[in-house]
């Protein structure tokens, strides 16, 4: 029979209201996936991630063929797949002879860009699994000199109605309920586990796939518990709110060195393949505090997380880009260590966070942002490097969701347009907000000399090269002042100890 529309699925384009399934015929059209090396080696992904991607795409196709959907499902090691998107949508078209081709707008420019030579009947959709389209973004982005999320997510509050009175006013009668957020975990607070799903059939002969075919040394595919189906997300959700969600606000910012996961939600690598809908998600969230069963801090901390934050960022991405993933606002140009890949490194909160991180696929915001971001920001390393890094080792982590996380909020390579000022912090921090200094080699007292926390003399290294773009900027006043008081002999012993110590990192000689 004649096909009369080609309907092509990304692997992060799992969703049954996908807008270019939207007006599908299943007596004429056909559904085209395909696993391709292209997809699966543009950055040393995470095995983890790559078995995740493959098999929620094997097992979407599956529950579509089972409702009487023709999928044209193109598998990684099927000897006549050329290993590009464009190449199987070619394919497909040579083979079929469809009327046009209908895609939803993918999540990374890279795609878009090649996306315009696939075929000539090619209809791009916008993809509505968002709140805020990238028109509205942009409409909402017009005109104004600064971009904040407090006063994007305000509005996708009263879009919504999330957390809203009948009256529109917040409830509770604040936005925002972050300064509860920032408690310290208390030791020996029992963790509830994140609910695993072992690997099916499916994921299974993914996985021997996997390991046959990517042989990079990142990475442990063992112990795969990841949800691929939009029914074990559903299930994964239920048991984040039931079980964590409660002490979610609380601990929000907490790390513990034997507790990956503490009581984050873990839903972002099946929310961002399309598994789960964010703003259903979001209504989940809203019943339980509706009905009593968690504070509003956690709720709104959440949601937030999801309507604000998340939408934001995509929003930023589209309106930025190409120019924003060439960003380098404060000139950063050191390579990545070794150790962001091996973890072979003294200070113990990186060894653990790469450590997790290898294991299983995931570490939460505050360990991307006051760890390995925080440590990236204070070396200078190039943004770059730190990009593709991020992008490789989250199960989680898309173009749009990763780049303006990473360059601007962590690294502040976009010189303030999603954040007002740098997230620089000492190991101060670092030690209010987890366990891990206790079990380092370093002191996190100390700024000086070959014991002293790297955090410390580094966080001062880069308020002192950054002195003077610094100046400019309120937000910013009070470190630089600190750093101009203190005695010029402690000055001159940190950044020798910061010049040695990178010297080291690099493995060049040390400067005399
Ligand atoms: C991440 C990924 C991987 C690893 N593999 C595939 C694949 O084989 N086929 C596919 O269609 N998509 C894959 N993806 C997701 C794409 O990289 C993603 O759709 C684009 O980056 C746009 O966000
Ligand atoms: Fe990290 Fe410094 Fe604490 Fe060690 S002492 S764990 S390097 S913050």
């Amino acid at each position: 029979m004649a096909v009369t529309t080609l309907r092509v699925v990304l692997g992060d384009q799992l969703s049954g209201t996908l807008s270019a399934l939207s007006d599908l015929d299943p007596t004429r059209d056909v559904v085209l996936m395909a696993e391709v090396m292209d997809e699966c080696t543009y950055v040393p992904h995470h095995l983890k991630k790559i078995v995740l991607v493959l098999s929620a795409m094997r097992h979407f196709a599956h529950a579509l063929a089972a409702k009487g959907v023709r999928v044209r499902y193109v598998r990684l090691d099927d000897p006549a797949n050329t290993q590009t998107l464009r190449g199987e949508v070619r394919r497909a078209v040579a083979a079929l002879k469809p009327h046009r081709v209908v895609v939803t707008e993918p999540g990374e420019y890279r795609v878009i860009s090649d996306m315009r030579d696939w075929t000539e009947d090619l209809e791009i959709r916008p993809d509505i699994r968002f709140v805020c389209s990238i028109a509205d973004f942009r409409h909402w982005a017009s005109g104004r000199t600064s971009l904040r999320m407090e006063f994007f997510y305000r509005d996708m509050r009263r879009r919504t109605g999330l957390l809203m009175t009948p009256d529109g006013e917040p409830e509770g009668d604040r936005w925002n309920f972050d300064a509860e957020n920032r408690k310290r975990l208390p030791p020996g607070l029992p963790i509830p586990p994140v609910a695993g799903f072992p690997p099916d059939g499916l994921t299974q002969a993914v996985i021997d796939l996997v390991r046959q075919r990517f042989t990079q040394g990142f990475a442990e595919v063992d112990g795969f518990s990841f949800p691929v189906t939009a029914g074990d997300a559903e299930t994964a959700l239920a048991d984040f709110i039931a079980n964590r969600l409660p002490g979610f606000g609380d601990w929000q910012d907490a790390m513990r060195s034997n507790a990956p996961t503490l009581f984050h939600a873990v839903i972002s690598p099946a929310l961002n393949i399309g598994l789960l809908d964010p703003l259903q998600v979001c209504r989940s969230v809203e019943a339980a505090w509706r009905r009593g069963h968690v504070a509003l801090n956690a709720a709104e901390g959440f949601i937030r997380q999801i309507i604000g934050w998340r939408e934001y960022i995509r929003g930023i991405y589209w309106l930025k880009m190409p120019e924003y993933g060439a960003l380098n606002a404060l000139n950063a140009t050191r390579p990545l260590p070794e150790f962001y890949w091996n973890g072979a490194t003294k200070m113990a909160c990186i060894r653990h966070v790469v450590g997790q991180t290898r294991r299983h696929a995931y570490a939460h915001h505050i360990q991307r942002l006051m760890v390995t971001g925080n440590f990236a920001l204070l070396a200078g390393l190039h943004p770059d490097a730190v990009d593709e890094w991020y992008m490789a080792v989250y199960a989680d982590a898309y173009q749009w969701a990763e780049m303006p996380n990473t360059r601007g909020m962590a690294l502040f390579a976009d010189g303030g347009i999603v954040g007002s000022k740098p997230y620089a912090a000492s190991g101060a921090y670092i030690n209010r907000m987890s366990d891990y200094c206790t079990g380092c080699a370093y002191d996190v007292k100390q700024a000086t000399g070959p014991a002293a926390c790297p955090f410390n003399f580094l966080y001062w290294d880069f308020i002192a090269r950054h002195a003077e773009r610094f100046a400019s900027n309120v937000r910013m006043a009070m470190p630089l002042r600190n750093w101009q008081r203190m005695a010029p002999h402690r000055r001159d012993a940190i950044r020798a100890r910061a010049a040695e110590f990178l010297a080291d990192m690099d493995g060049q000689p040390h400067p005399s």
